[in-house]
């Protein structure tokens, strides 16, 4: 019998020499999510005040401590190393580098320093993002993403980090899911700020996209390669026959806004139809900025949406369903189907040969440590079905240069605090003790 270290347990798992020569595999994390912003001086982000406010988070759970990555880096680099990994893909924390979102902490940055230059030393290339999740508190008193200013702070910053550690870099991004940072924080209020304001969402909506426009200007000037964003995708579906206008619509919110704006320099009429009478003034100006160059494209997937049109709700009067599909402990169906389809639309539709990097994918599950070993037979065939998808994406034509897992540790999952775990490594919340999965050792097996 297989144990939770096997790596046999996953016929169809694809073993590197499947993929093209070069392709990368790497895991995931954020700095929020793992750090312990508590530690090395960061400044108050908003996630701790909504957090702090009752009922917004799963046990009012915050990342105070979290994985304790902060002292515990070189560790976690070690899994890393250990894994066979190529590439590590990280976040630098906003509020950690500018406590008050305007001056730097240096404790901040070399702390970040310290982490590219452990990377480099285990043969690990390190993967940037400048933006996941973490505004300072200050910036959040002034309008967070509603207020334009936090777009022109935002490259300030990015051009702070850069300037330390961008000559490290294999590949930056400036945002991570701008439609979590925009729609699901500040119309759907699942995330901070909590917000369900329409006129607060068409701006967060456009003054993200320009957060990138803007920071992508000032770091070409100061001469740094291999720049893009990280962008969220849903294969949205009818949930039966006639589900009307609800799929086009939903499609436009959830991922065309994003891509259209980022590749065409336009925003979906259908979306604006909606948010046209709340954006900013002279928003347009702004669109061929946002639309400048990229090097590559991040494409997270997770799970497909299946909507009807709802016409007894607001605009814009969709209406989700539960699918049948197998699902993970976030209640997610589990579609592979969906990614090979978005990758091959992405190069059809928008980026051509662009390089494409599967920037995360990963399931949540509710592991436990039994005689020292996760057994995690649902994520390896997650993870060898998500790897299968990819291939045929290439296969069909998509430049998918590389694959990194959500996530290299059991972490802070934002709303749902510390219960969802989506590691390839265990993590002890109270003993901060590590324990790779079965997952992780077959990924090992696969890519060694
Ligand atoms: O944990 C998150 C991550 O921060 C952003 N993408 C989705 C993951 C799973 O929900």
């Amino acid at each position: 019998m297989p144990d939770a270290t096997s790596p046999a347990v996953t016929p169809d798992m694809p073993k590197r020499a499947d993929f093209p020569a070069g392709f990368i595999f790497g895991a995931a994390t954020a700095a929020y999510q793992i750090e312990g912003h508590a530690f090395g001086g960061a400044g108050p982000c908003h996630w701790d005040s909504f957090a702090a406010t009752g009922r917004n988070v799963v046990g009012n759970e915050d990342g105070a401590r979290a994985c304790e990555h902060y002292t515990r880096w070189p560790e976690d680099l070690d899994l890393l190393r250990d894994g066979g990994f190529d590439a590590y893909r990280f976040s630098t924390s906003w509020a950690r580098v500018m406590p008050d979102g305007v001056q730097v902490n240096p404790e901040g940055l070399d702390f970040y320093d310290r982490l590219v230059d452990g990377m480099i030393a285990r043969g690990l290339a390190p993967y940037l993002t400048l933006y996941h999740w973490d505004l300072p508190s200050a910036l959040a008193d002034r309008g967070g993403w509603a207020n334009r200013e936090t777009a022109e702070r935002f490259a300030d910053y990015a051009a702070a980090v850069m300037a330390r550690i961008g000559d490290r870099v294999a590949r930056t991004a400036t945002i991570n899911e701008p439609w979590c940072v925009s729609w699901l924080s500040h119309f759907e209020g699942h995330h901070a700020p909590g917000l369900r304001d329409i006129r607060a969402t068409a701006r967060a909506m456009h003054h993200i996209q320009l957060a990138h426009g803007l920071a992508l200007q000032k770091l070409r000037a100061a001469g740094h390669r291999d720049l893009g964003i990280v962008l969220n995708f849903s294969e949205v579906l009818p949930a039966h026959p006639g589900a009307g206008t609800a799929v086009d619509l939903s499609d436009a919110l959830s991922n065309r806004w994003f891509i259209d704006s980022i590749t065409r320099g336009t925003y979906p009429q259908v979306a604006l139809d909606g948010l046209g009478p709340h954006m900013p003034q002279d928003w347009q100006a702004d669109m061929a900025l946002i639309s400048a160059p990229l090097d590559w494209l991040g494409v997270n997937y997770y799970t497909r949406a299946l909507v009807s049109h709802d016409a007894g709700a607001p605009w814009p009067c969709i209406r989700n369903h539960q699918g049948p599909l197998p699902k993970t402990q976030m209640g997610w169906e589990i579609y592979p189907d969906g990614l090979r389809n978005l990758l091959v639309r992405m190069a059809r539709d928008y980026v051509g040969t662009l390089p494409l990097v599967v920037t995360e994918n990963g399931m949540a599950w509710d592991d436990a440590v039994q005689d020292g070993q996760v057994a995690d037979p649902m994520r390896q065939a997650y993870v060898a079905a998500h790897l299968n998808a990819t291939r045929h994406a290439i296969s069909e034509g998509a430049n998918v240069q590389g694959f990194f897992y959500w996530s290299l540790l059991d972490n802070y999952e934002w709303a749902f605090g510390y219960e969802k775990r989506f590691g390839l490594v265990h993590v002890d919340f109270e003993t901060m003790q590590r324990t790779p999965k079965a997952s992780y050792h077959m990924l090992k097996a696969a890519v060694s």
